[in-house]
């Protein structure tokens, strides 16, 4: 019998998934998490994010993620559903493209961390900056141009790095740092992703970063895995000297660290595996370990992805591909308006969960051509740098309708901007928060007509890195287990939750997305007015 920990750093909150494994017998023993407004309040974040002047600007406390991993292990040494000291291997999965920028004093102080003491109050000057910029971020859109051009052009950076430059990024959130505050940067030692700056913690020592993760930076080399050099050189100087080694998903950092140790009675053989980023570690934690079927996260972002045997290069470049923690690769394409664009909705015509469901129920598919572009926030898909809702035949005071459209324009828009991926999938997974709504996954289903599928573990992002600790574990002991070995009677959709398209329905979304498509393309001033467009769908 074995038992392996997953953590999940996200946007709002640090999760724990614990697992057994005992032959056939698999169970989740443990699911709990920290959030980060209600639980760490004092940090003052707003849905884990710290308020600033410049809406583009979107910056996170790394110390509130380390004081949240210390509460968390605190929580679960009192609730003692598990034993601690039985776990034998710890797996995470951080946000993506957050950085983390850590002084020279770091290493000595991560080895020496005292177990007497809160983990907060010794972290307080390893930091050569203070926030860390996160994935929400959209505020170096001139750093992008400026790397860009210095790499040769939008293709060679994506054909190099998996993606063309993006703002929110880290190759490019490190050139503006750089060029803000050059003394912070020079005072650099070692800059981290959320996800190889939580392993750190964890180990007591610099950890590396993983491909999946390290795809999400503008910096790696898709093909070759390391660091490319020319994409360093346009990004800042010295760089190469100030990131973590990139190693194998399944590479061992070390034993956790005394601090863990003695602090809460893990064991001091406890293998701490390397993290990954949110996505590649949920695409383990839905089973998506062979081509053929897509993954919808419904999380703090809106994320497709499927995986991919070989990379490939999304030819409008608004796509990803990153490393997978199978050593394969994964797609991806990310919206920044997902949850918290469906809770503005929500909230704003007042209701709850329970009756922004009931509205998806009450209003008719198709909303009688009513479109809304759900941009509150400057959108990564498509490119949409000066946000604000633009509607189509909606009024903004009529809240059900509203509320079907936030949800049909965000399914839409993933049906379109996934085509470049090839796949026309039979059955489609979903996870994070929103996935536990039915009438979302509803219009999910015919707008890509395709079966949607539940999971027993909303939280696939802190599963997945479970399961890649059991799979890095059994490897470090000379073990050769497949990842269908790994993932079985553990990341399998719940039968029972299918929900099928109605193909009338198929039918009016396979109407409708044009019309969507065009709204869009005149939102951003591509396009021609898209009335007639809207009429025609209406009178069909
Ligand atoms: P992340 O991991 O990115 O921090 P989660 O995957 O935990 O985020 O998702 C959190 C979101 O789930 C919340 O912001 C909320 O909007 C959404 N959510 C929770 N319950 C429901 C529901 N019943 N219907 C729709 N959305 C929901
Ligand atoms: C992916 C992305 C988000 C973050 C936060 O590219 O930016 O999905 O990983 O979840």
């Amino acid at each position: 019998m074995a038992i392996y920990m997953g953590l999940d750093s996200s946007t709002q909150s640090l999760t724990a998934v614990v697992i057994r494994v005992d032959g056939e017998n698999r169970e989740v023993l443990d699911q709990r998490s920290i959030r980060f407004d209600e639980d760490l309040a004092s940090y003052g974040c707003q849905n884990g994010v710290l308020a600033h002047s410049d809406p583009l600007v979107a910056h996170s406390n790394p110390l509130m993620w380390a004081e949240a991993l210390d509460r968390l292990f605190d929580v679960l040494s009192r609730e003692g559903k598990v034993s601690l000291g039985d776990i034998q291997a710890i797996a995470g999965s951080g946000q993506q493209h957050g950085s983390v920028y850590l002084n020279s004093r770091a290493a000595a102080r991560l080895s020496s961390l005292d177990p007497a003491v809160p983990l907060v109050g010794q972290l307080q000057d390893i930091f050569s900056r203070q926030t860390s910029p996160i994935w929400m971020d959209s505020s170096t859109a001139g750093e992008c141009e400026l790397i860009t051009a210095a790499v040769g052009g939008d293709f060679e950076l994506a054909s190099l790095t998996g993606s063309k430059a993006f703002e929110r990024f880290t190759g490019p959130q490190i050139r503006k740092f750089h060029a803000e505050d050059p003394q912070g940067y020079e005072a650099t030692d070692r800059i981290h992703l959320v996800s190889s700056f939580m392993a750190s913690l964890l180990a007591g020592a610099h950890a590396p970063l993983d491909p999946g993760d390290g795809a999400g930076m503008n910096l790696m080399n898709l093909s070759g895995k390391d660091w490319a050099p020319s994409a360093l050189e346009a990004t800042a100087p010295g760089l190469a000297e100030k990131l973590p080694a990139i190693e194998e998903s399944c590479s061992v950092v070390g034993p956790l660290s005394n601090f863990w140790v003695e602090r809460y009675g893990c064991s001091r053989e406890a293998r701490v595996i390397c993290w990954s980023g949110d996505n590649p570690c949920s695409l383990v934690g839905v089973g998506l370990v062979k081509p053929g079927r897509l993954a919808i996260s419904l999380g703090t972002s809106d994320t497709l992805f499927g995986y991919l045997p070989e990379p490939r290069v999304d030819p409008a470049m608004e796509g990803h591909t990153f490393g997978a923690p199978t050593g394969d690769y994964m797609s991806l394409i990310c919206f920044k308006n997902g949850s918290l664009a469906r809770e503005k909705i929500c909230n704003g015509a007042g209701l709850d969960w329970a009756g922004f469901s009931a509205a998806l129920r009450d209003t008719p598919p198709g909303n009688g051509g009513a479109i809304m572009l759900p941009w509150f926030e400057p959108e990564i898909t498509p490119n949409v740098q000066d946000p604000g809702v633009r509607r189509y035949g909606l009024e903004e005071t009529d809240g059900p309708a509203n509320v079907r459209a936030v949800v049909e324009a965000q399914m839409m828009a993933m049906a379109i901007h996934s085509r470049w991926m090839g796949v026309t999938p039979e059955s489609i997974y979903a996870t994070g928060g929103a996935a536990c709504n039915k009438e979302i996954l509803q219009i999910m289903a015919q707008v890509f007509d395709a079966d949607v599928y539940q999971f027993e573990v909303g939280n696939s992002a802190a599963l997945g890195a479970a399961l890649r600790a059991y799979h890095a574990d059994d490897k470090a002991a000379g073990g050769s287990i497949s990842w269908e070995e790994v993932i079985a009677g553990f990341a399998q959709p719940v039968a029972e939750s299918r929900i099928s398209p109605d193909p009338e329905l198929v039918a009016l979304y396979k109407d409708l997305k044009p019309v969507y498509e065009a709204c869009e393309e005149h939102a951003l001033g591509r396009g021609e007015d898209p009335r007639q467009k809207i009429e025609a769908f209406v009178q069909r």
